[in-house]
């Protein structure tokens, strides 16, 4: 049997460049040597709140968009977590062995809770039920962005703490961070995590911008206020031109050293912008034909489920009757 991998994203907001080059792309690679399992986490995304007709067309985007980055929906299960209810019911039983404590120190919490007025006790739980999504598939590999490293430690935390209160039960999850890529930030400020619920038009390019969007966002990109790439000190918005650059061409560093040392920053930008577009094309086009046949999508989200719901309720089970709990005879 081939080991496990699961990975998810929350459907709230437009994919972009970072979710790709982060999670999805690794993703793709990873679907011949393991058994994959990939997620639209809708129950993460209403930790803050969505807009519930918003939420619906982001979930079914966030799926389409899946299967047109190249997810093979033969071979790897595409979900949307809440279709299967034993996440939900996992990531209580693992909130009754997590101490408050561990989630108070989680970055993210500290991050997104400030930015609300009063923030939900999901937010907090956040981390528990991403523990849940991955330990109920009893997943080896998790590949996930930088961003998710403290997550995934967590995950790993809960797995040992359960694991010795109550006997062997978990397999403890390896992060999975790709080379180039882990971390791409804003184009208009560098120094912050490019991410979806950022507001700034320039901020992020999503999966679906068309050329001449992606062109200008990258034309206003932050650099500083040298005329050309020194790699001897690359301000940080240069920086991240180039690792957006390197991750979708996969040129090794020699390569990009010697083809774009002392270029001006405006053909920079050009060449950054048009590896971008000829990248995303054959997704944009795919994700168009995925879109135009009715029923499709609900069909891989069906079969998707079916799969993977015994699999996730023979852990519910399993955690139950290891923690004394009455499983239905
Ligand atoms: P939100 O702003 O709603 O929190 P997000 O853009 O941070 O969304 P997530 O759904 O939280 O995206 O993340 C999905 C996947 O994409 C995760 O594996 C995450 O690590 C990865 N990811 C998100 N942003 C980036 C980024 N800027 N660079 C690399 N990977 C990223
Ligand atoms: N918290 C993750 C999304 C997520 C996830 C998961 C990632 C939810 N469950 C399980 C990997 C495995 C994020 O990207 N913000």
């Amino acid at each position: 049997m081939k080991p496990r991998v699961l990975s998810g994203v929350q459907p709230s907001g437009n994919l972009h460049i970072g979710n790709y080059l982060g999670a999805l792309k690794n993703w793709v690679r990873l679907q011949h040597d393991y058994e994959c399992i990939y997620c639209i986490v809708d129950l993460h995304a209403v930790t803050v709140y969505q807009e519930p007709k918003e939420l619906l067309s982001k979930i079914r985007e966030t799926a389409a968009l899946f299967l047109a980055a190249g997810i093979d929906p033969k071979i790897s299960s595409v979900i949307v977590q809440s279709s299967v209810p034993a996440h939900a019911e996992l990531a209580w039983m693992l909130t009754c062995v997590t101490p408050m404590g561990w989630l108070s120190r989680m970055t993210q919490f500290k991050a997104k809770s400030e930015k609300q007025e009063t923030v939900g006790s999901g937010l907090f739980q956040y981390p528990v039920l991403m523990a849940a999504d991955i330990l109920l598939y009893q997943a080896a590999i998790v590949p996930v962005g930088d961003d998710q490293s403290q997550h995934l430690e967590l995950t790993r935390d809960v797995a040992q703490r359960f694991n010795s209160l109550y006997g062997d039960t978990f397999v403890v999850p390896e992060t999975k961070l790709p080379a180039v890529g882990a971390r791409v930030m804003g184009l208009d400020d560098p120094l912050k995590k490019m991410s979806k619920s950022e507001p700034g038009a320039g901020h992020a390019i999503a999966l679906l911008d068309p050329p001449d969007v992606i062109r200008k966002k990258f034309a206003r990109a932050t650099t500083d206020s040298n005329p050309c790439v020194d790699f001897g000190g690359l301000a940080p918005g240069v920086e991240n031109l180039l690792n957006i650059f390197q991750a979708f061409a996969e040129w090794p560093d020699e390569r990009m050293r010697s083809h774009f040392a002392g270029m001006r920053y405006g053909e920079l930008k050009k060449q950054v912008a048009e590896m971008v577009i000829g990248r995303l094309e054959p997704l944009q086009s795919r994700y168009r034909e995925i879109t135009s046949e009715p029923g499709y999508l609900d069909g891989i989200l069906r079969e998707g489920a079916d799969r993977v719901a015994p699999l996730a309720n023979a852990t519910v089970d399993l955690v139950k009757s290891r923690m004394g709990l009455y499983v239905r005879p």
